[in-house]
């Protein structure tokens, strides 16, 4: 089967970036699906850090085609940023990668309208959008009249069509209450001149992205799908309404990518040897206390696209094993490790008890996912560090045990055990 997916399975920030990165070499294409510059995909290559936003992982391996398909929604300054940003660091990009003509675009009117709703509050909290425009882009292109699309811009029409949304919209910012400097931002004249220059860069990279992605898998040509977020992000499936606005769990693959789903075989569902969560919403097993704090420290929890303090917990057995079934997990990979070899204690949720009830199955409703609190199991922790663990037979029993216990909760066999950011901290497990 030609197709492998990298899915998160938490709520993002589970190192798949480091993944993709670690198993590019075996594929000749590596595929961006859902999402855009919310994302932040941070991967280690010896002593270089690159923070990836909208470019697959696959970029630094210079035979890899990679492909940013329909999907995805693009912010066209930031992906010419990180083009750059790639290119002054010897990663030639032009060549190797190739954005669809379906993907729509994130335009400035979107990053302002949603900074202006992300303020406004659903049931009791803010959803904490990383202000990167998404929500409004995808509304927009569901919608339909006011969107934008990569092929727009290398259209003869362009410039009409754009300052005619343009002004469009400026009435809906005037509305929201939009600053005066968001007003400039979409004022016709200049995004129709960003637009442009845009173009003229963009232009040699933008293209179908479908046939040539249906043809490698009829091919039986080996593509890897890189999942953004986690799955319990999903719009249709995750944690509503904290959520984003892509199918972000496995089952998103084939519409954002435009491939059936009989060419997917593996699906390799990622996870964190605990839980983080960035925004608002729901989220049983968090820890708002010292050991909270010392899980971020250890574990550099902080967004990579806001720089935001990462909300931390336990491990929660009952929302992992719902988003491995839902996108068709094959493997698990078990990120992080290192960060719990410094805890005495360590919890595992097993299920949740709402209203007095044991249940074992993740609510829909997020009022009802907030009255849930966590049954745990609780192992002592290993106390001794696993950063420096090559293969299984390197980790203290303590830590083998936990591994265990997590593949017997969730139902997937672990695969992968991650140790440290570095591609060499990485274990395949037989
Ligand atoms: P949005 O901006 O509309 O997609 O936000 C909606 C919710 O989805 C969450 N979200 C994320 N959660 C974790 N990581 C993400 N990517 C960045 C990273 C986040 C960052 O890799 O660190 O740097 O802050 C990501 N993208 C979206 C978001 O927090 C909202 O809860
Ligand atoms: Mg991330």
């Amino acid at each position: 089967m030609p197709g492998t997916c990298v899915i998160g399975l938490q709520w993002g920030d589970e190192a798949k970036g480091k993944l993709v990165d670690l198993l590019a070499n075996e594929f000749e294409w590596v595929v961006r699906y859902q999402g855009g510059a919310n994302a932040g995909h941070t991967v280690v290559a010896g002593d270089e850090v690159y923070k990836l936003h909208h470019i697959p992982s696959g970029i630094l391996h210079p035979k890899v085609n990679n492909l940013i398909t329909p999907g995805v929604v693009i912010n066209p300054a930031t992906l010419l940023d990180e083009v750059d940003g790639l290119a002054k660091r010897g990663v030639a990009v032009a060549d190797n990668l190739r954005i669809s003509e379906r993907a729509h675009l994130v335009m400035p009117w979107h990053i302002a309208e949603d900074r202006l709703i992300n303020q406004q509050h659903v049931s009791k909290e803010s959803i904490g959008t990383t202000n990167r425009g998404i929500g409004p882009c995808y509304r927009d292109k569901v919608g339909r009249t006011h969107a934008i699309r990569a092929v727009d811009l290398i259209e003869s029409e362009r410039d009409e069509r754009i300052a005619e949304v343009a002004e469009q919209k400026l009435k809906t910012l005037r509305a929201l209450g939009g600053t005066d400097e968001e007003l400039q931002q979409v004022a016709p004249e200049r995004v129709v001149e960003l637009a442009a220059a845009w173009a003229e860069r963009l232009r040699p990279m933008i293209g179908d992205t479908t046939y040539p992605l249906l043809e490698a898998a009829e091919q039986d040509r080996r593509i890897l799908f890189e999942g953004a977020q986690g799955a319990l992000l999903d719009i249709d499936h995750g944690t509503y309404p904290f959520v984003t606005s892509s199918n972000s769990s496995g089952v998103g693959i084939c519409a954002g990518a435009g491939v059936p789903p009989r060419w997917i075989g593996e699906v390799i569902g990622v996870c964190k040897a605990y839980s983080t969560r960035v925004g608002g919403g729901p989220f049983p097993t968090e820890l708002e206390d010292a050991v909270g704090d010392k899980i971020r420290k250890l574990g550099n929890e902080f967004g990579t696209t806001t720089g935001r303090p990462r909300r931390c917990g336990w491990i929660d057995a009952v929302a992992l094993r719902y988003t491995a079934r839902l996108s068709g997990a094959t493997r698990l990979a078990l990120m992080m490790m290192d960060v719990l070899s410094h805890l005495e204690e360590i919890k595992i949720c097993v299920a949740y008890e709402l209203d007095g009830q044991r249940i074992e199955q993740l609510p829909c409703h997020a009022e009802k996912l907030r009255r849930c609190k966590p049954i745990y199991e609780t192992v002592p922790g290993w106390m001794q560090p696993v950063d420096d663990a090559r293969q299984v037979s390197d980790f203290p029993a303590g830590a083998m045990d936990y591994v265990r216990r997590i593949e017997t909760l969730v139902g997937v066999p672990v695969g992968i055990l991650s140790v440290g950011p570095d591609r060499a901290q990485t274990i395949f497990v037989d």
